[in-house]
């Protein structure tokens, strides 16, 4: 039996970076959900007759909007589900799913990063039938949907059990629970060198990885431990909770601090990763150092051909505007062709799907290749395990030598979260109206050579996307830059991206926040951020 129910539409349910993001007590309460799901179907035209992958990171609310969503996908006549055993399924590997069985698209149900339980976070995305995040005109379209929407539909029927496994059938929908590990792990096997993984691990080699209570526990379980032979306390915080145990599941050295501090400890093992809510940004850690996500970007880039699945080489690759230039140096020395595009792995679809980049990245910790399109937080550190089992030397030589070779680009992000929204767009509103007038202009030791805003012009379907940061050029080999997260659940947060190139030997280890200091000077005394804020400084430094 199938219920029609007449709704009025909700104000913002606008899909922002990736996907729409709000507090869970928004997405709990009645009709939003719906409105939004049905909108999805709207937006896209039907799902009558498709095929969807659905599954989510395991946050509070996770299970009950599967069943939400089951009901609505059986009311709307689609041909088959396949959902992640228990309603799991990390991104990474949703992304795989639909690939796999050449599904229509899939809702993955995360607000990846952000902290879920009752009070935190929930989302919904949208992907489309090559594996990616919705582009802009189809996130557009479901908005649309969202504002004129009347009514939607929903099927009478029991909640189905998520922990069986198999296929089952109500009315035109068959509904197909798989594991959500198996797959996927498979797919890394044929990317990656398992047996030179195996033997480094066997000769002794220590690794942990932080899953941060979140979804990549049973995929890091099975990959390392039963594939690759790690003992088993290599995986920590393991199990998927629904409040990720109270946590941040963000990988960066502020929210992983136990790894972090475990990492620069005397007794380090020799490899530290984590990965977060949704399973598809990473962060890397050797003993004593931390390798930032463009510097992993640029190493990964100049390395991957050490991997079974890339030793013909990369076609290009792509980074998003605001990570560092390392990676185009990398580029530029090995003749790759190398691609900027505003934040957001939608952006790389093209890229990836017309074979002008194999390698993607963001300094937002998320890397990833054409084998799917997502970033793959577990697929970056099989790839790091993969280059250090070949070359046989630590991470911290492996980046000594990639900054002999290319230099290093010093390279900090300062986050003020939670700002007041007015305040922080006045900000960049006022900066946009300076950048004419920029160039020339003296910030201490560092002259402006050229600013703009960053606006990109997809090469594929020629697509413009305009207003996606401004960028401020120094003549000395730095770059300052200025986005409004479009992630956030509560006021605005503003990222301030900063970055300096060195070349002198002598100077390639120094600490980041000092070897940008000028930069940071620059930036105040160009937004006079701390009173227009009312901010002593940054609520997280990465
Ligand atoms: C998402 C997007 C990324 C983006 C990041 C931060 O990651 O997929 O492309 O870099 O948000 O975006 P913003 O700076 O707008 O907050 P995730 O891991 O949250 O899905």
């Amino acid at each position: 039996m199938m219920k029609t129910i007449s709704t009025v539409p909700i104000e913002g349910q606008k899909p922002g970076t990736s996907g729409l993001r709000k507090k869970t007590q928004v997405f709990m309460t009645p009709g939003y959900l719906e409105n939004f799901i049905q909108s999805i179907w709207n937006g896209i035209g039907s799902v009558q007759g498709k095929t969807l992958v659905l599954g989510g990171d395991g946050r509070f609310f996770n299970t009950e909007a599967i069943q939400t969503i089951v009901k609505m996908a059986v009311a709307a006549r689609a041909a088959r589900l396949i959902i992640g055993q228990n309603g799991l399924l990390s991104t990474p590997a949703a992304s795989h799913l639909i690939r796999l069985h050449g599904a229509d698209g899939g809702i993955i149900l995360s607000a990846s990063h952000n902290p879920g339980g009752s009070e935190g976070d929930f989302g919904v995305k949208f992907n489309t039938a090559n594996g990616g995040p919705a582009p802009e005109s189809v996130t557009e379209a479901i908005y649309a949907a969202s504002t004129t929407i009347s009514e939607y539909e929903i099927a009478e029927i029991p909640d189905i059990d998520l922990s069986l496994s198999g296929k089952t059938r109500h009315m035109e929908t068959e509904i197909e629970l798989v594991d959500p590990v198996t797959d996927y792990a498979t797919l890394m096997e044929t990317l990656f060198d398992f047996d030179a993984i195996r033997a480094l691990i066997a000769g002794g080699f220590r690794l942990r990885f932080d899953a941060m209570h979140a979804v990549t526990g049973p995929y890091a379980r099975e990959i390392l431990v039963n594939r690759l032979g790690a003992p088993d306390d290599c995986v920590v915080n393991a199990t998927p909770l629904p409040d990720f145990g109270g946590g941040h599941p963000d990988p960066n050295p502020v929210w992983a601090h136990a790894l972090m501090s475990e990492m620069m400890g005397d007794t380090a093992p020799d490899f530290g990763a984590a990965s977060d809510g949704d399973g598809d940004r990473n962060m890397i850690l050797g003993r004593g150092i931390y390798v930032t996500p463009s510097d992993s970007l640029a190493v990964i880039a100049a390395n991957a051909h050490l991997a079974p699945g890339y030793a013909k080489g990369l076609a290009g690759v792509a980074r998003s505007m605001p990570t560092s230039c390392a990676l185009d140096r990398v580029a530029k020395a090995r003749g790759m062709a190398c691609f900027a595009t505003p934040t957001g792995w939608k952006f790389f679809g093209n890229l990836l799907d017309s074979g002008k980049a194999t390698l993607c990245g963001e300094e937002s910790a998320g890397t990833g290749s054409d084998h799917i399109r997502e970033k793959d937080g577990l697929w970056a550190v099989l790839m790091w395990l993969n280059i250090l089992a070949r070359k046989g030397v630590s991470v911290n030589q492996v980046m000594v030598d990639h900054w002999r070779e290319f230099g290093r680009d010093y390279y900090s992000r300062h986050d003020y979260e939670e700002v007041d929204s007015e305040a922080a767009n006045a900000l960049i509103t006022d900066l946009r109206a300076q950048l004419g007038s920029l160039p020339g202009q003296v910030f201490g030791p560092l002259t402006v050579a050229r600013a703009e805003e960053f606006s990109y012009l997809d090469p594929v379907d020629g697509s413009l996307t305009q207003k996606q940061g401004l960028q401020i050029h120094f003549a000395e080999g730095a770059r300052l830059v200025l986005r409004l997260s479009g992630t956030g659940t509560s006021g605005a947060t503003l990222r301030v991206y900063m970055e300096r190139h060195e070349a002198r030997a002598e100077d390639l280890t120094r600490d980041a926040q000092d070897s940008l200091s000028d930069v940071i000077a620059a930036m105040q005394a160009l937004t006079e951020l701390k009173t227009r804020l009312n901010r002593e400084g940054p609520d997280v430094v990465t």
